[in-house]
């Protein structure tokens, strides 16, 4: 008897170690099969193959808000979603749009059927273009010939009976929406550089809706820069009826410029403000990758430049001068002028920026010494020479043990889990007027 229970006891083992072994195999097994659709994707994937009639891959856009093959969006304002959705067939390698609706009785219908203008989809997006308060939809297409440029559609006017009319397909480098003419609806700026013989021709585009013809069509145009090879970024902002939109263009590996446009609301025309002589682009050029914005929040896009800060450097472990020290300057154009609204030194390898007040110009020159991770502020006197130490803030690593209370009290600007910023003000610093709370709101952590 005791035999046969120990044989029982063995079999029953060996069957929930079986057990185990299953399920665990099956979890893994889930885990390397694509996971299924469920719910409304499941019933949007059924019409959509019916529909297609033949095998399909489902094409997600590569970047951008919408990172799934179905978005859903209300295109007609009834209240109730179309789906968009995208795919290739197995056969070729163009990208299809499919719109998608449901009648009645809630069942998903394929309402048409759109050839994208390249082999993936790149970025969606939806504004109001037209103006009739319904959201028209923004493809941009990744061409294979061309890393650098692709195709833009806008397609529009949903109905369930007859899908939506293809406004416009325009190769584009970069491209930007906006409300120039702040009427509520949008207008499409599209920068492009194209090859023309050895070189490049680079132009602005500014695109309205032509009610008449129920396009999105060419309203003005303008040359650019044509040392720019891309853009990191489009942005605008507003000046009374005036829209300005800044290009921050990339001219080489390290090196980028911004280019300056202006629209006014009356008709819709590009071009170039000019700034008492001196061109934005040439003002603006500059080592980094900064790229136009409102950096004090005043509402206005500030541009950012490079100057020189007199008498500074950063010397290396020998005391050697091994390179100049720049100020980061952010000037807003106005009137026909750049002015200055922010500036500080860019020490991003040391995790900080320190604003540089516009009072302190041919009074203070900065060394920034790589040995001791320290920065100098010095007092420049009267003759130009370099005087006394006005401060000095030293970055530390490490536990904040090493710091007395009175230190971490009195000297310490900023200072989390393993980064401390400790200044020191001299006497000469004192009576230049400097305190630790002017140190603490001009350290910008980054
Ligand atoms: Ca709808
Ligand atoms: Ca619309
Ligand atoms: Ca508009
Ligand atoms: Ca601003």
């Amino acid at each position: 008897m005791k035999q046969k229970l120990s044989i029982l006891a063995i079999l029953l083992c060996v069957l929930l170690l079986c057990t185990s072994c299953t399920t665990r195999l099956a979890a893994v097994d889930s885990l390397i099969r694509a996971p299924k659709l469920t719910g409304v994707n499941l019933q949007v994937q059924q019409s959509l193959d019916q529909s297609v009639g033949e095998p399909i891959i489902l094409k997600t856009p590569l970047s951008g808000e919408y990172s799934s093959a179905f978005v859903y969006r209300d295109l007609d304002n009834d209240l109730v979603n179309e789906c968009i959705a995208f795919y290739a067939l197995q056969s070729s390698d163009s990208v299809h749009m499919n719109i998608l609706d449901t009648d009645q009785e809630g069942v998903w219908f394929s309402v048409g059927d759109t050839v994208g203008s390249g082999s993936d989809v790149a970025s969606l997006t939806f504004a109001d273009i037209d103006g009739n308060g319904r959201d028209e939809i923004l493809v941009t297409w990744q061409i294979p010939e061309s890393k650098s440029n692709q195709y833009l559609s806008v397609y529009g006017q949903y109905s369930s009976d007859s899908g939506v009319v293809s406004m416009i397909n325009e190769l584009y480098t970069a491209f930007h929406i906006l409300d120039a003419d702040a009427d509520g609806s949008a207008e499409l700026f599209l920068a492009v550089i194209e090859a023309a013989g050895d070189s490049y021709l680079a132009s602005g585009r500014l695109f309205d809706y032509h009610a008449s013809h129920q396009q999105i069509e060419l309203v003005s145009e303008m040359v650019l820069d044509p040392s720019v090879t891309s853009y990191a970024n489009i942005c605008h902002d507003y000046e009374g009826s005036i829209c300005r939109l800044y290009l921050d263009g990339v001219v080489s590996e390290t090196h980028r410029i911004t280019e300056l446009l202006e629209i006014s609301a009356s008709d819709l025309r590009l071009r170039a403000p000019s700034v008492h002589d001196e061109d934005v682009a040439a003002f603006s050029l500059r080592p980094g990758t900064d790229i136009c914005s409102d950096i004090n929040r005043d509402g206005y896009i500030e541009i950012p430049s490079y100057s020189l800060l007199p008498g500074s450097a950063a010397i290396d472990r020998d005391n050697a001068v091994s390179e100049d020290l720049y100020v980061t300057v952010w000037s807003r154009f106005s009137s026909g002028d750049m002015v200055p609204a922010y500036r500080y030194l860019s020490l991003s390898d040391w995790g900080y920026y320190f604003e540089i007040p516009d009072d302190w110009s041919g009074k203070v020159c900065v060394v920034k010494d790589l040995k001791l991770q320290r920065l100098r502020f010095y007092q420049i006197d009267e003759n130009g020479n370099t005087s006394h130490m006005l401060f000095c803030i030293d970055w530390i690593q490490g536990s904040t043990r090493q710091f007395s209370e009175e230190q971490m009290r009195e000297n310490m600007i900023y200072s989390d889990d393993n980064q401390h910023y400790l200044a020191l003000i001299t006497n000469y610093g004192a009576d230049f007027g400097i305190e630790i709370s002017d140190l603490i709101s001009g350290f910008i952590k980054i």
